[in-house]
């Protein structure tokens, strides 16, 4: 019962409401009074029907978000909700966050791989100084899939589950793939290129809305990171081609000039540059094209994207790890079951891979990534500080750049040979 009724009028005349202003800060009403023209100039160019909208847009229910608030999220693909939280909300995460680092420094010491573990030195400093030492430090810390209860906690803030079910409907899951970034100054190990999340997915989910929340644990802006968005870019309801693997990332990648062509957008007038406070929280959809820009501040820009969709519909994840449901209408007294679900690897199902071997079930899994990702998983087993990063992600695009994380994903699949390019 997903289908909401909706056309593209309707989505024409809802966007031409929206201020063009890029930084997620519009007042509707000035918009209205000043800028209707210019609106109606840059509202992105409407794809032919059906749109993606008609599966997606829901009617508005009374929570968090306003009605523009959610007409913008349906008709830009992103809203900055302003204001969601209060520090007291993301300070554990932050707790969390330095206590992975701290155990990380340690681990890294105890290996012989840093001299000095830089331990008087708070969460906005520590992992950049761990870097001087160790350059992979931050995907180790990104790469650790264990959810830790801050985390889980924030993830279902009431505020933001209300959030989730004004865009979702009341059935509510939470998507295995999350992640806490830290973008470190200058380091390149934080860069994320233009990309449709959906592009990390399997085809099969998409078209389920998946929606996140991107959280910033500090304030950001251009020079410190933030996110920018083609707005409107998921009315075509396509995922565009992209190439892996994005420098010396594990990322996939697209090309924005080309994406924004063949999506209908224009470059120029649908850029959007989203700088946020800490205690805002930006939700997008799983179709928008997006990135993060450079941080050439000094201290690091910690994240976390959490993402939620309808748990019964496809989520992509290959099989590997299942959605947990974090609403059940049905039942008020619903208790999230975290435990068995937090320590599951996103990106190996290890611990699911284990418990369905010894059942003697292969459901939901092919076999080839199976294979692969349970490869990777030993390898992990293997070398705990290992930095490669890889996923079936690898596989969905042409590989156009080489570097540790695809020729890793190659051998592992028993590839012949690579060469550096
Ligand atoms: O946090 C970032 O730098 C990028 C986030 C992102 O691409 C995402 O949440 O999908």
């Amino acid at each position: 019962m997903l289908k909401q009724p909706g056309n593209s009028d309707t989505v024409l005349q809802a966007t031409s409401q929206w201020e063009p202003s890029p930084l997620g800060r519009s007042d509707v009403k000035k918009s209205l009074e000043c800028n209707s023209l210019q609106n109606l100039n840059t509202v992105p160019r409407l794809p032919a029907m059906p749109s993606i909208l008609d599966q997606w847009r829901r009617p508005y229910t009374a929570g968090p978000l306003t009605a523009d608030e959610a007409e913008q999220y349906w008709s830009h693909g992103y809203v900055v909700k302003q204001g969601c939280l209060q520090m007291q909300d993301l300070q554990p995460s932050l707790e969390a966050i330095a206590r992975r680092v701290d155990d990380l420094a340690a681990k890294l010491q105890a290996a012989g791989l840093i001299s000095d573990p830089c331990s008087s030195l708070g969460v906005f400093q520590r992992l950049a100084a761990l870097e001087q030492q160790f350059p992979d430090a931050g995907v180790l810390v990104h790469k650790d899939g264990r959810l830790p209860p801050e985390f889980a906690a924030l993830w279902s803030h009431p505020t933001l589950l209300a959030i989730a079910q004004q865009l979702l409907g009341p059935h509510v899951g939470g998507h295995p793939s999350w992640n806490v970034r830290a973008k470190t100054p200058r380091a390149e190990g934080g860069d994320v290129p233009w990309h449709q999340d959906s592009a990390y997915c399997s085809p099969d989910a998409r078209q389920t809305l998946q929606v996140t929340a991107w959280i910033p644990l500090l304030d950001v802006d251009a020079a410190n990171g933030c996110m920018q968005l083609l707005r409107g870019g998921h009315l075509a309801g396509r995922t565009v081609a992209h190439t892996a693997a994005s420098g010396n990332t594990w990322h996939v990648a697209m090309d924005e000039a080309a994406a924004a062509a063949e999506l209908g957008l224009d470059l120029a007038a649908d850029l959007v540059t989203v700088p946020m406070k800490a205690g805002d929280v930006l939700l997008f959809n799983n179709l928008i094209p997006h990135r993060s820009l450079d941080n050439t501040s000094d201290r690091i820009r910690w994240s976390l994207d959490l993402r939620w969709q309808h748990p019964d519909l496809p989520d992509g994840a290959y099989g590997l790890k299942r959605s947990i449901r974090m609403t059940d209408p049905a039942d008020p007294s619903y208790v999230i079951p975290w435990a068995g679900w937090a320590d599951v690897d996103k990106k190996t199902g290890q611990q699911q891979q284990q418990q369905q071997q010894q059942q003697g079930s292969d459901d939901d899994l092919d076999s080839t990534e199976t294979g692969v990702a349970a490869a990777a998983a030993a390898a992990d087993v293997e070398d705990p500080l290992s930095s490669v990063l890889v996923g079936p992600w690898l596989d969905l695009w042409p590989i156009t750049h080489h570097n540790k994380h695809t020729r890793a994903w190659l051998a592992m699949k028993g590839s012949a040979a690579i060469t550096d390019q």
